[in-house]
């Protein structure tokens, strides 16, 4: 058994779980994965032994449990990476933490109405609110680009735990396709075009479990 266990759900559904499991990636660090179905008769059964939420993902790292995408960030922040998955300035890694977590614990509609579906390719109506949510993002992307952004392509130019929190939305927004502006849209594709979130999304297009349509948008 590896020292590092990621459990996490299925690939083309769990968006949360993606968050961890590209930090462990991006940092050449080596780990299981469990990886269970969600939303199945089953599911709880299987979660059971592993999360005390019933939710992925979580970690386990020899006797410690870390359960939440953010948290666990932050404990592989601190225990595995010696603090280099945040920006080390603190002006930065302030508004990194401050975005992470606003990502993480806002956008309602978004998080309601367009769920990750790696399969999924489609153009919908926007409401109201889901339209505002979109904005907000494209000026977190747009501001980070360009206050933090000079040496590299990520949010705050290399690589953090902002990217990882942002991952699942580039999936999403790759499904719905909503409008954004170019700096929002090169930091999307930066997202796309990295090689691991890319190995997520064609493991997840090639899973069978199925949700229902209304659910997942797709097929
Ligand atoms: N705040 C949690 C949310 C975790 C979450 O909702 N995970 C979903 C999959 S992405 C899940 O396990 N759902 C199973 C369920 O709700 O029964 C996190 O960031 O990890």
């Amino acid at each position: 058994m590896k020292d590092i266990r990621l459990v996490i759900g299925d690939k083309n559904y769990s968006s949360w779980s993606l968050c961890p499991w590209l930090l462990l990636k991006m940092f050449d660090i080596e780990f299981e994965e469990i990886q269970i179905a969600l939303y199945q008769d089953n599911t709880a059964e299987k979660l059971g032994p592993y999360s005390p939420s019933l939710k992925v993902p979580v970690l386990l790292h020899r006797e410690i449990t870390v359960w939440d995408s953010l948290a666990i960030c932050e404990y592989i922040n601190e225990e595995l990476v010696k603090g280099g998955a945040w920006p080390s300035n603190p002006r930065r890694r302030a508004s990194a933490r401050s975005v992470s977590n606003e990502i993480h614990s806002e956008f309602p509609a978004l998080k309601k109405h367009w769920p990750m579906n790696c399969k999924a390719s489609m153009k919908l109506s926007l409401s109201e609110q889901l339209f505002n949510e979109v904005a907000r993002i494209d000026a977190i992307w747009n501001c980070c680009r360009h206050k933090f952004g000079e040496n590299g392509d990520y949010l705050f130019g290399r690589f953090s735990i902002a990217d990882c929190l942002f991952a699942p939305t580039a999936v999403i927004f790759n499904s719905y396709q909503p409008e954004l502006s170019q700096p929002a849209r090169e930091y999307l594709e930066t997202l796309l075009d990295n090689p691991f979130v890319q190995k997520w999304m064609a493991q997840g297009r090639g899973e069978i479990e199925r949700l229902p349509v209304s659910w997942a948008h797709a097929s």
